[in-house]
């Protein structure tokens, strides 16, 4: 979703000392302190460099995490993750350091390695592997528009590879909608910016703003499939050749695998019998058109072998199965096509997707996709262009086993539509959200599917105009979406989130949203949020400087009063509080959240409050264990009146609430049902790291 945030009034600035005068004596002063802080300057240590460590023991992660701490949660994957900062180097590792705009809080677990020409960093093999995944950074052009640069890469006892790294796809700046050019003004100097607390365009004498404004997505990632297989044990050294011309070259991890051998498909409509070109020299658009109506008309599947097959603009799905050899062999890739003049739906580019017919036309039906990477050529965010990996309307339908990166949206859907199936896909380095459920999509699930470097959104359910119900987002892996959230419901009626694992959101947003925001529908019926995992999430909101929870619930628009259950979810190492239920100080006193229900949770690690309540409502509470406590317990302000009577959120204590931190037990009976406890900027206590509980 675009983020709205950067428009209008610093309202919680306003809010805030408001609310000052309200503290009780002992609050006062730590509010204080608290303003002292500088505003990027989140729970994160400092900026810290110190030398890798020399040992070679492989350390397998999920979500830069120990896997027993997340067993059960998330996808389960092919690949074994290590992060680059467990691993041998003789490079510097960076972080840990959770702030915006910075190389170390876009990583996964918060840290990296940074490399110059020369150095490297060594992986131990945990298991036999035949090809990689590297995730890394390196610098942009200095006018913007990205370099190339060379990795080797050398397997023990095997030929050297060569990877050529870009920075094509990432390094974005300024404000919505962003900006490829490090030097440009800013976009919207009518805005208000939490830079300066100033309107730039208002202000007299005009403020000064360093450049780069707000740089940001400053990864990608890169594939490669080896010569043979590499046995367990073996190493895998990441070497930035002596003569690079990158300046440094930032590895944040590895994944290794054994991949299988390529999917055949012997009757088919094989797209080369109708003239694509697997090398990619050539368009093969129009023969995966006639692909499809071949196989139309003779009830065969569409088999796309290996090779790598250029495409440019949508591919109409309807009523059609197209398998490939499986994401590493059959590769779909385009380049993007200026359109002039636009499109009909207003694009001004065109690039490579597979797509359902538009509801207005009738929507497509019994489409499905598998085995097939998509490689799109997005390095600008225009929320007018269909530059998505998948999009349209696609009922009954399935998508599995796909690998999307570099377009804008990994899949996209405008319904309504009914019953679609999403599983066992990986969704990369996007300008946008990797999915997006928009305008009632109903029995509809997402499986399984691993995400990461999103630039908005990873899973989203946007009830736009008509609600989405009844679809479940599943055992999904989620990993640093660098603008807004993991996870957001806006509106909608049945939906569930169960079973995933959340990890790094980076900024103006969290792990989980439930948002009434966007324009969407209501929410009704029941939300249930069941068995998920955060980790390190609750971002630094920078235009209100506050820290979100690691779970939002936020009535911006509407009162959010449908039945929510939050059910055996664990919040870990959560950079602020745990659980965050909001509003918007314009709008405080009309909209409340009510009917939220918290039970068998587990919070390791808070560096504020478990509970942030900044809106008028109640919540239910059982079996909420709690330790390594940053601050009081709840942070209570209800919709800031402070009257005699209380705060206007209540607490409801069910039993089972247990555990604390350095102010005693976290939800303690003086605190109960509404003591007002407003303290927003409380010092923030970083956790020691999760372990079992
Ligand atoms: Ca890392």
């Amino acid at each position: 979703m675009t983020v709205d945030l950067a428009c209008g009034t610093p309202a919680f600035l306003d809010l805030t000392f408001a609310g000052l005068e309200a503290l009780p004596a002992a609050g006062e002063e730590r509010f204080a302190q608290a303003l002292l802080r500088s505003p990027g300057g989140g729970a994160s240590t400092a900026f810290a460099e110190e030398s890798g460590h020399a040992d070679s023991a492989p350390v397998v992660t999920r979500a830069a995490l120990d896997p027993s701490l997340v067993t059960g949660r998330g996808a389960s994957v092919d690949f074994a993750e290590q992060e680059a900062e467990n691993a041998a180097t003789n490079g510097t590792i960076i972080g840990p350091d959770r702030t915006a705009y910075t190389l170390p809080g876009e990583a996964s677990g918060r840290k990296a390695v940074k490399l110059t020409p020369g150095q490297y960093v060594e992986f131990t093999l945990p298991s036999a592997a035949n090809a990689i995944n590297v995730r890394y950074s390196i610098p942009d052009a200095p006018n913007g528009g990205g370099i190339t640069a060379p990795l080797d890469v050398t397997v023990t006892g095997g030929p050297r590879n060569t990877m050529t790294l870009t920075s094509q796809y990432a390094w974005l700046y300024n404000q919505y909608p962003f900006s490829n050019d490090p030097n440009a003004g800013l976009l919207h100097p009518d805005w208000w910016i939490t830079e300066c607390g100033c309107v730039p365009a208002a202000t007299t004498p005009t403020p000064t703003i360093t450049k780069p404004f707000r740089p940001t997505h400053f990864y990608d990632e890169q594939r490669l499939l080896l010569n043979r297989t590499y046995g367990a044990g073996e190493k895998v050294r990441l070497t930035v050749p002596a003569g690079s011309n990158a300046a440094w070259t930032i590895i944040d991890l590895l994944d290794s695998q054994l991949v299988g051998r390529p999917h055949f498909e012997f009757v088919a409509a094989n797209v080369l019998a109708f003239g694509a070109d697997p090398s990619g020299r050539r368009d093969s658009a129009d023969a995966f058109d006639k692909a499809i109506a071949f196989a139309k008309v003779k009830h065969l599947t569409v088999y796309i072998p290996p090779g790598t097959y250029q495409v440019n603009r949508h591919i109409i799905v309807d009523n059609v199965t197209i398998k490939g050899a499986g994401n590493w062999y059959t590769i779909v890739k385009g380049h993007q096509v200026d359109l002039s003049p636009p499109a009909p739906d207003r694009s001004v580019h065109a690039g490579v997707g597979f797509y359902g017919k538009d509801v207005s036309v009738g929507g497509s039906t019994n489409v499905h996709l598998s085995g097939f990477a998509i490689e799109g050529d997005v390095r600008e965010r225009i929320d007018t262009d269909q530059v998505n990996g998948i999009g349209g309307a696609l009922s009954n339908s399935t998508i599995d086993g796909l690998y999307i990166r570099h377009t804008k949206v990994g899949m996209w859907f405008d319904g309504p539509m009914t019953n679609l199936r999403i599983t066992d896909n990986i969704i990369v380095d996007q300008i946008a959200d990797a999915l997006n459920f928009h305008t009632g999509v109903t029995n509809s699930v997402v499986s399984n599917n691993f995400i990461r470097n999103t630039g908005d959104d990873g899973l989203a359910m946007w009830s736009e105009k008509t609600a989405d119900a009844s679809n479940t987002f599943d055992h999904n892996t989620i990993q640093t979406p660098v603008l807004a959230n993991g996870i957001a419901i806006y509106g909608g009626t049945n939906n569930t989130v169960s079973n995933n694992l959340i990890a790094d959101p980076i900024r103006e947003g969290s792990g989980i949203h439930i948002g009434s925001r966007f324009g969407a529908e209501a929410f009704t019926g029941h939300v249930w949020i069941t068995n998920n995992t955060t980790v390190r999430a609750g971002t630094f909101e920078l235009n209100w400087k506050v820290g979100l929870g690691a779970i939002w619930f936020y009535a911006l628009e509407k009162n959010i009063d449908a039945d929510i259950q939050v059910v055996g979810n664990n919040f870990l190492d959560n950079t602020y509080n745990a659980i965050m239920l909001v509003s918007d100080f314009p709008v405080k006193d009309l909209y409340s959240i009510t009917n939220v229900h918290f039970k068998d949770i587990k919070v390791d690690g808070t560096g504020t409050s478990v509970v942030s309540a900044r809106v008028a409502g109640s919540a239910t509470f059982e079996n909420v264990v709690a330790r390594n406590v940053g601050a009081v317990g709840v942070n209570n302000c209800g919709s800031f009146h402070f009257t005699p009577a209380g705060s206007e959120f209540s607490l409801t204590d069910l039993g089972g609430n247990t555990g604390g931190g350095t102010t005693g037990p976290w939800l303690a009976a003086w605190e109960l049902p509404n003591t007002i406890t407003c303290d927003d900027r409380p010092p923030v206590v970083p956790p020691p790291p999760p372990s079992g509980w």
